[in-house]
């Protein structure tokens, strides 16, 4: 197999979905840190949108998170993330895509929301969303630990990153997740026992300094 590039920046949630989801796969690829302050003009060839992540291998290149995460799912057969039915393969893209459209841009729209207002509506639309989605991972998390069952799949992959960065809410708006919210805690705790995800992790600090200027509204 070509060699795997993943063009990636370690504060970024979308490029922590694709070295995840290649370390869950077990392939090989390196890494290239792109500095999102000082893009090398280079880059505009990789990613014509000039965001991270992108992979190539080869002559091939792709970016979008979730789009490069199923391609890495396709390259090798084990392990599988996604599941194996037509039903449950829509399933998890079902959620990806909720996790794409409904909670990662309430999760920005409070770290940058500046006035008091703002700032306690997008608050309460989180915790909406964060109520939905333990209402659906109680049920879910009757068949095993994941969205999906007993393995990590690309579903747990699309929501993580932003679970990790939590401690930038809690640190800029001293938002908690509630602890009510018993099923979405217990998974957010066994995404974070997995060796990978300790692998690719970073500490609470190193996002709270990352996320500087975008709570300052930037
Ligand atoms: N929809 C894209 C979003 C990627 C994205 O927004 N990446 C950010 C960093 S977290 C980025 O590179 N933004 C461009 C920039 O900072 O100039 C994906 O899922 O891959």
């Amino acid at each position: 197999m070509e060699t795997i590039e993943l063009f990636s920046a370690r504060v970024c949630p979308f490029a922590h979905r694709c070295r995840l989801a290649l370390m869950e796969k077990g392939l090989p690829f390196e890494v290239i840190e792109i500095d999102l302050r000082n893009k090398p003009s280079w880059y505009r060839q990789v990613n014509p949108e000039e965001a991270v992540p992108a992979l190539r291998q080869g002559q091939f290149m792709l970016r979008e998170s979730l789009i490069i995460n199923e391609y890495i799912d396709d390259l090798v057969g084990e392990p599988p993330l996604l599941p194996a039915s037509p039903q449950g393969r829509a399933q998890a893209r079902l959620w990806a895509e909720f996790a794409n459209t409904r909670f990662v841009p309430l999760f920005y729209r409070l770290l940058k929301a500046q006035g008091e207002d703002d700032r306690l509506a997008a608050r309460d639309n989180l915790l909406s969303v964060l109520s939905a989605l333990d209402a659906e991972l109680h049920h879910r998390l009757q068949d095993g630990g994941y969205w999906l069952g007993q393995n990590v799949g690309l579903t747990d992959i699309a929501f993580y990153p932003w679970f990790e960065r939590w401690p930038v809410l809690e640190h800029y708006r001293g938002l908690l997740i509630p602890g009510e919210l018993t099923s979405l805690l217990r998974w957010i705790e066994t995404m974070r026992e997995r060796e990978v995800v300790k692998q690719a992790g970073q500490t609470a600090e190193f996002y709270i300094a990352g996320y500087e200027d975008y709570a300052r509204g930037g």
